[in-house]
């Protein structure tokens, strides 16, 4: 066993997955990427993960870890050229709790625009509106104020966990037919992502908007399906 090795198993579709990727190419780590069927998890997916049972999850060696938020501690503080982790000890509770703000909050929100309808869906961009407008208050006048991106001049944790995700705002915008991302509601927000979509890095790792938008769709449909079939 190659001790330095390091193998990614992954979906293409998961933001999760992206954030791992994009971590991993940021430091100049090479690895493996294994492409995972999530409808059919492999034998190596359920050793490795034995607990949730899905991806991202990334091999050193022989040590395995699942996790995103996790794995991207733990390629920072094994691999230490261009940390992606702030220095300060207080920056680096904020972007941890900022980062749980995006899984626990924003994240849920946009996801339900995504499998609603009607008024459910109203309020479900109700949510994610006020969470954008705490993002873009933190952008505006919060620690992260004059800042290029959350991470300073480069980079760093929270953007890649928000970034990685809201490429699909975009997707669901259309697909759903609601407006998330409003560059007059969120100047700073907006410009933000569209400076982060342009990173060399990200550009690499974010699949193309039309694979999003067919998978997005078909995903979408299901959902619908599944919402008649479950009215009385
Ligand atoms: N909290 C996890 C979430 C990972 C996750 O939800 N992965 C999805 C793909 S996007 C998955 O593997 N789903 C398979 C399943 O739920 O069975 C993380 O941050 O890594």
């Amino acid at each position: 066993m190659d001790s330095d090795r390091v193998k990614l198993l992954g979906t293409w579709a998961s933001s999760y997955t992206h954030r791992v990727q994009l971590a991993l190419k940021l430091k100049g780590v090479e690895f493996e990427y294994v492409e995972e069927d999530v409808s059919k998890k492999s034998p190596l997916l359920l050793l490795n993960n034995p607990v949730h049972k899905k991806v991202p999850v990334l091999i050193h060696g022989d040590k395995p870890m699942a996790e995103s938020l996790v794995i991207l501690e733990y390629i920072d503080e094994t691999w230490k050229d261009n940390p992606i982790m702030p220095e300060n000890p207080y920056e680096r509770a904020l972007a941890r709790f900022w980062c749980r703000f995006a899984d626990e909050k924003l994240g849920p929100a946009v996801g339900m625009v995504f499998r609603s309808t009607g008024e459910e869906q109203k309020a479900a961009v109700g949510q994610v509106y006020e969470n954008l407008k705490l993002l873009e208050d933190e952008l505006r006048d919060g620690l992260f104020k004059e800042r290029r991106f959350f991470g300073g001049e480069k980079i760093g944790v929270l953007d890649i966990v928000i970034g990685c995700g809201s490429y699909w705002l975009c997707v669901f915008e259309e697909v759903a037919g609601v407006k998330l991302v409003d560059s007059e509601a969120f100047p700073r927000f907006h410009s933000w992502l569209r400076d982060f979509e342009e990173q060399k890095e990200v550009k690499e790792i974010i699949p193309p908007a039309d694979k999003l938008l067919e998978y997005a769709k078909g995903l979408h449909q299901m959902l619908m399906m599944m919402n008649q079939e479950q009215k009385p």
